[in-house]
């Protein structure tokens, strides 16, 4: 569980909270300090005179950003929330659906803490939805009118056009109508959040927003992407990492698909495991025992890859080596059992040869897949009402 503590703005007045059919705008900050006081001036101008809001800042910084926050909130017309986080539990993602679990207004806006979000496009953001009925609405960079102008140099711009593609390659359905699914700007009823997306294992939420709440409808709005106010980027390689992991994750939600990845695992573990029976043979072991060492490097290989695409959120009822030990008795029972299972078919079944063996490696291979889930990753019970309670 995250250590949470909450310091309301100083002259912040609970009784003041919005309005149905106000905004609360969710900005993530990490060590933004300079960035602060330019947001909240461009909120000012720009927001409460066209729609009542709040600003929730979820804080993971190590800097003084919470003191500039609490400071700055006080010269503000609307109510300002901190919640500041000692451990950034699930990052920039973890820290978005805290802001949506905080939000008190029908719609919440989420915005970069840095500026490269035009505050002043927020009011347009929920006019488009009230107008059009959509539940989302996406500032998008990448349609008639958007712009990247402010992604600094070509490899953030190449990396930014091949996530996009990336993701909506994966999901071109869900993905439909949304041209920029890597924003980090948009806005969302309240009501179209479900408890799903709730849980923080997300990285870039409005993904996760558009592949498991699957709102009814989905707006764009055009938005340019400018220049960061002051301050680095936080976006580093191991965030990248983690955004394949989350498609990854997304990708396999649903049973058929898992099942699908794990079979395309286990085949690429065919590599390890006949590149280490050559090596073993070559160094002149004897091909039995080279092959019963071979496949524990087959075995070794799909649960790294198990582990870190597919049950990556349903690991922490079991110790690791306790997942290894029961997974590798699955891997290797599977071998012991498929020549007993094939003899079955033919003398009992009156089945050919190949035809028991074809039989036999699909029935030992969902007998994994099956076992691996109820033995190795079997999600812990949780109450759902736990997941949708709002902080
Ligand atoms: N709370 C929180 N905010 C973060 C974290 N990482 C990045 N941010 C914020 O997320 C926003 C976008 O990050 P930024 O570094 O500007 O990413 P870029 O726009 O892709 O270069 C900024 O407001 C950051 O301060 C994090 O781990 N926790
Ligand atoms: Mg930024």
């Amino acid at each position: 569980m995250t250590h949470e503590y909450t310091v309301p703005a100083p002259d912040v007045d609970t009784a003041e909270l919005p309005e149905p059919g106000a905004v609360t705008i969710v900005v993530p900050t990490f060590n933004e300090s300079a960035n602060i006081r330019q947001l909240l001036h461009r909120v000012t101008e720009s927001v409460p005179a066209r729609l009542p809001c709040e600003v929730v800042f979820v804080d993971d910084s190590t800097d003084d950003t919470p003191q500039v926050i609490a400071d700055a909130a006080r010269d503000c017309p609307f109510p300002v929330t901190l919640l500041h986080r000692d451990e950034a539990v699930g990052g920039l993602g973890g820290a978005v659906v805290e802001g949506i679990k905080a939000a008190g207004a029908d719609w919440i806006v989420v915005m970069d803490g840095d500026c490269q979000h035009p505050p002043h496009l927020v009011p347009e953001l929920v006019a488009t939805g009230e107008r059009t009925g959509a539940d989302l609405v996406v500032a998008s960079r990448y349609t008639a009118g958007g712009s990247r102008a402010g992604l600094a140099g070509g490899y953030r711009v190449a990396v930014s056009r091949g996530a996009t593609w990336l993701a909506k390659g994966l999901f071109p359905r869900r993905l439909r109508g949304i041209s920029d699914p890597m924003s980090g700007f948009f806005a969302i009823r309240r009501s179209a959040v479900t408890a799903d997306v709730l849980k923080p294992l997300g990285y870039k939420i409005l993904l996760e927003l558009a592949v498991r709440s699957r709102p009814a409808r989905v707006a764009e709005v055009p938005f340019v992407f400018e220049e960061r106010f002051a301050g680095e980027s936080k976006s580093t390689a191991r965030e990248g990492l983690r955004f394949l992991r989350h498609l990854a994750g997304l990708r396999t939600d649903a049973p058929l698909a898992r099942m699908i990845g794990f079979g395309l695992i286990g085949a690429s573990g065919f590599v390890p495991n006949l590149a280490g029976l050559w090596a073993l043979t070559a160094l002149g072991v004897h091909y039995v025992p080279a092959e019963i060492i071979a496949n524990q490097f087959g075995v070794a290989w799909n649960f790294l890859l198990i582990e870190h695409l597919l049950f990556r959120e349903r690991r922490a009822h079991r110790r690791w080596w306790d997942r290894l030990g029961r997974f590798a008795l699955l891997a290797n029972a599977d071998l012991v059992l498929r020549i007993p299972l094939i003899a079955l078919f033919v003398r009992h079944l009156g089945m050919g040869p190949l035809t028991a063996t074809a039989l036999a490696l699909v029935t030992t291979f969902v007998v994994r897949f099956v076992g691996t889930e109820a033995l190795v990753y079997l999600p812990r019970r949780r109450s759902r009402a736990a997941d949708v309670s709002r902080g």
